[in-house]
């Protein structure tokens, strides 16, 4: 099994300023912080425990390149691209488009660095150069819609990547799986009304956007049928996660059919992180790993390719992360997740009434995924 892996110290390098997400305002009682809660740090982290583990050397390791103004321009509008590059050429950088969501200057070099991250990854694994791959990219990506960033993404990097799939490829249907804590609005807004991109999201119920992600989400037009979201009630922890993903994941995917499976890989549904309320340890998440690998050998030749988006604990998003990697390249004697014990011993790690019926209603409407091509 050979995983590609990408990791740039340039994404190390995106600037999220001192108040960052929670705006920095000395009138209003808004006190400046180096270290905020989203912090390229958290990445590098990741990044520096695969590497300590002695993982590294086992993985293919590819060089990222900047995503192309043409290739951006099959997801986003050139406004919004324009945008994003002016204010990238200011002395202190600029905002993606919600006002929470800063960068500095050579911000927009960073992005297209990160979307090409994305993008040559998933290259990799339809030219067979690797059978999986993990990206951890920065910024973000899964909050960007056509027209603006928000959510501190600034581009859609996996939609990027895929629409490069299809354009180069001529790939006909690809499934994103987004276990980011967080909706995918932004890949849902993108594919919307296209039966050729399958999204599926789990995620906190209402937790970002506002008033984003119900389960009554469920494509436009040609689109109708082809998203898929499991609001998750807060509280959920590694068996409503796991059951998510074997009971509404699998079985829309199977249904699909996908040539290829992108996940939007965000790392914040973990029982220590400041952005949710769930209660996730690296054990669900290499339990994910694992159902996604099967169904992908069923449907897919196995191959997967995944990008970071979100997670803010720096102490234990590394863990989580590190047990996808080794799941990915079938490690057989992981390292111990040397915070298990703290973060497992929160509980919350039974599937509650309430979680299994937001996830049996999920399935159902999965299940009627139609045919698409
Ligand atoms: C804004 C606010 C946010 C923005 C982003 C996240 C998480 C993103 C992520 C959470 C809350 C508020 C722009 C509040 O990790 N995605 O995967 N809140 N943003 N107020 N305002 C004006
Ligand atoms: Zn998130």
């Amino acid at each position: 099994m050979t995983t590609g892996y990408i990791w740039h110290e340039l994404y190390g390098w995106h600037d999220t300023g001192t108040g960052s997400l929670f705006e920095a305002d000395a009138l209003a009682g808004m006190q400046p912080i180096s270290h905020g809660i989203p912090h390229p740090d958290t990445k590098r982290r990741f990044h520096e425990l695969v590497a300590v583990s002695g993982l590294l050397p086992q993985l293919n390791r590819l060089q990222p390149r900047h995503a192309t103004e043409d290739e951006l321009l099959a997801v986003h509008t050139p406004e919004h691209i324009a945008d994003m590059r002016r204010q990238s050429a200011q002395p202190r950088g600029g905002d993606a488009g919600d006002g929470g969501s800063p960068f500095g200057r050579g911000g927009y070099e960073i992005a297209t660095l990160s979307a090409g991250g994305a993008l040559v990854m998933v290259e990799a694994v339809l030219r067979g150069d690797v059978d999986n791959g993990y990206a951890i990219v920065n910024p973000p990506g899964h909050h960007a819609e056509r027209a603006r960033g928000m959510g501190m993404c600034m581009f859609n990097n996996i939609a990027v990547a895929i629409r490069h799939a299809q354009r180069e490829f001529g790939v006909e249907r690809i499934a994103v799986v987004d276990w980011d804590v967080h909706h995918g609005n932004g890949t849902q807004d993108v594919f919307y009304d296209d039966p050729s991109v399958l999204t599926v999201s789990m995620h906190q119920n209402d937790c970002f956007p506002p008033n984003s992600g119900h389960l009554d989400e469920v494509g436009h037009g040609a689109g109708e049928g082809f998203a898929l979201n499991i609001p998750l009630p807060p509280g959920t922890g590694d068996t409503g996660h796991v059951y998510a993903m074997e009971q509404a994941v699998i079985p829309a995917l199977k249904a699909y059919r996908p040539e290829l499976i992108v996940v939007a890989s965000g790392l914040d549904a973990n029982g220590l992180d400041p952005l949710a309320r769930q209660l996730v340890t690296s054990r669900a998440y290499r339990t994910m790993t694992e159902r996604l690998m099967d169904a992908a050998a069923d449907l897919c030749g196995g191959r997967i390719a995944m990008a970071q988006e979100g997670g803010y604990s720096p102490h234990y998003v590394p863990w989580c992360g590190l047990a996808i990697l080794e799941t990915l390249a079938g490690v057989e004697e992981p390292l111990k997740d040397g915070m298990l014990k703290i973060v497992a011993g929160m509980g919350g790690h039974d599937l509650e009434p309430h979680q299994k019926r937001i996830v049996d209603e999920a399935a159902l409407i999965g299940r009627r995924i139609p045919q698409p091509l």
